[in-house]
Formats: structure tokens, C-alpha cells, sequence
């Protein structure tokens, strides 16, 4: 299978986790969706990307959706609780939780990407309050626990770390280290892990 995907994009940075943290063998291309000649608008018609080609052509999309594909093609590990609902639960609602934080970023950085006077300063800040309370949420949940849920690594471990990745990437200015240390000292933990030394150096 080929993983469509840019180095830049917190949703692929997620689901390359999943994938390398699985041991699950795939080609990652990377094919940024609005490059002349990109593939992506033929197989994923909303022209984002991750994307994930199956062998059958069968396109997969968006990244909860593949990363949730992924981990069922193995249980080592399960990264997604198969038969506790509310541990289940609470490993989607820690996807939604990182993946809303990308979303705030991603518009963040839209916005200031347009001319100074076009950006729209109340959508910057609704989104920069939404990823701080968002970041409160993350360290109240974490507390001083050694995985996001649970007593081993799951999707919600790498869907967080992507989305601080993608923070320290775009908001270098945001010392969400110092206010929230618990999420410091995991962060820092869970990076020496192999597959967030292969997204790192990517
Ligand atoms: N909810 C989607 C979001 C995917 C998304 O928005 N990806 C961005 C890149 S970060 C994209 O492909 N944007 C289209 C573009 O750049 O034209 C997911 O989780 O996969």
C-alpha cells in the first residue's frame, strides 16, 4: 500500500505513527495536493491528504479513518481498545482532541499567511484559545500518567504527540512546555521511541 502524504502535515506525521509503530509495510510518497501533477484529487476526491492506496486501489481517507484501518490489520500493538467502550472512547476522544488542535493550528497559519491586513484577528485568536483549553484538557487528562490511556502506547499517544510537533513547527512561539510540564516530561519520553525518530528526521 502507498501513503500519500507531505512532511509538513500533522494528519500524515499521525498516521505514519500508526503505521511505523504497527510494523505495517507501505511505501510513503510524498505528493503535496495542490503540486501540479499531484495524485491525490484522483484518488481521495477531497484532494487531502493522508491518503492510503491499498493494494486493490481502494482509497482510504481521512486520518481517523485509516488509522483506524491500520490498527486492525494487527494487534501488535492495539493502539485502538477493541472491547472496553469507554477505554475505546476515550482514545477516539484524545484523536478528536489532537486532531482539533491541528485543525486550530492549520487556520492559525492560514490566517497569517494572508497580507497583514487581511487576516482576520478574532478567527486567529478563537483558534489560539481553542488549542490552549485544548492543551489544559491534554495535561488534566494526562495527569501524571505514563500513556494518554492505559497502561501501554495507543493512537491517542501519537495523535497527541503529532499534534505538539505540528505546534512546536508553526507556533514556536507557544511555550506549551513550561505551562504544562506533565505534557513536557511524556513528550520527551515518548519521542525516543523509533517511529517518532522516523517522523522527526522526515
Ligand atoms: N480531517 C482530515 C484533514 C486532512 C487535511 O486537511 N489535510 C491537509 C494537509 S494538512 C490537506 O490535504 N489540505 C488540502 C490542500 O492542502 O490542498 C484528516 O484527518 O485526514
Amino acid at each position: 500500500m502507498i501513503l500519500l502524504g507531505t512532511n509538513t502535515s500533522p494528519y500524515v506525521r499521525k498516521v505514519r505513527l500508526v503505521m511505523l509503530e504497527k510494523h505495517i509495510a507501505h511505501d510513503y510518497l510524498v505528493d503535496p495536493p495542490r503540486e501540479p501533477g499531484s495524485q491525490v484529487a484522483r484518488v481521495n476526491p477531497l484532494g487531502r491528504i493522508p491518503a492510503l492506496i491499498l493494494d486493490n486501489e481502494t482509497c482510504v481517507f481521512d486520518s481517523p479513518v485509516i488509522a483506524e484501518y491500520a490498527d486492525a490489520l494487527n494487534d501488535t500493538p492495539i493502539l485502538i481498545p477493541r472491547n472496553d467502550a469507554l477505554a475505546r472512547m476515550r482514545v477516539k476522544r484524545w484523536e478528536a482532541l489532537a486532531d482539533g488542535i491541528m485543525d486550530s493550528a492549520v487556520v492559525v497559519r492560514t490566517e497569517r499567511m494572508r497580507d497583514a491586513e487581511h487576516q482576520l484577528a478574532d478567527n486567529i485568536d478563537r483558534n489560539n484559545e481553542a488549542i490552549s483549553r485544548a492543551l489544559v484538557f491534554a495535561s488534566d487528562q494526562l495527569g501524571r500518567n505514563e500513556w494518554c490511556e492505559g497502561s501501554a502506547i495507543t493512537l491517542a499517544d501519537l495523535a497527541l504527540a503529532s499534534a505538539l510537533i505540528y505546534l512546536d513547527l508553526r507556533q514556536p512561539e507557544r511555550d506549551w512546555r513550561s505551562a504544562h510540564p506533565n505534557l513536557a516530561k511524556w513528550f520527551s519520553r515518548i519521542s525516543e521511541r523509533n517511529s517518532m525518530h522516523t517522523v522527526l528526521a522526515e
